[in-house]
């Protein structure tokens, strides 16, 4: 299967603002930020959205929320507050096939979302 942009993103094929990195996830901001702060947690590893996460990865899940609250921590975020969001498949207004954590801050967010 060909390569989505995230996975090009993982292997500095193309650009971005990458602002945390481990061995098994990246951080970077998101190319059409939602609010002033808005960034991606994403899994190295390729997972099309949360619902092909076999339980066998719940420690990988839960180090990549445990990595949201860190990095919105290091951005600023912790004291106002920030949302996270994953979208899971059509319906859910998933656009990039690759498990992707959304951090939005800087601003109040509404509530329901549209
Ligand atoms: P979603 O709709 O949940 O699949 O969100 C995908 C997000 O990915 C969307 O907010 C825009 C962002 N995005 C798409 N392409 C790129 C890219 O090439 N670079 C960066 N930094 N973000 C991207």
């Amino acid at each position: 299967m060909s390569k989505s942009i995230f996975e090009k993103i993982i292997d500095r094929e193309i650009p971005a603002q990458i602002i945390h990195e481990t061995d098994e996830l990246l951080a970077f901001r998101d190319v059409n930020p939602q609010a002033p702060a808005h960034f991606l947690i994403i899994p190295k590893k390729r997972f099309h959205r949360l619902a092909e996460v076999p339980a066998d990865e719940a420690g990988l899940l839960g180090r990549l929320l445990l990595a949201a609250a860190a990095v919105a921590r290091q951005e600023g975020l912790a004291a106002d507050g920030y949302r996270i969001v994953i979208n899971n498949g059509a319906n859910g207004g998933e656009t990039v096939p690759h498990l992707h954590i959304h951090v939005l801050g800087g601003r109040a967010l509404q509530w329901p979302p549209g």
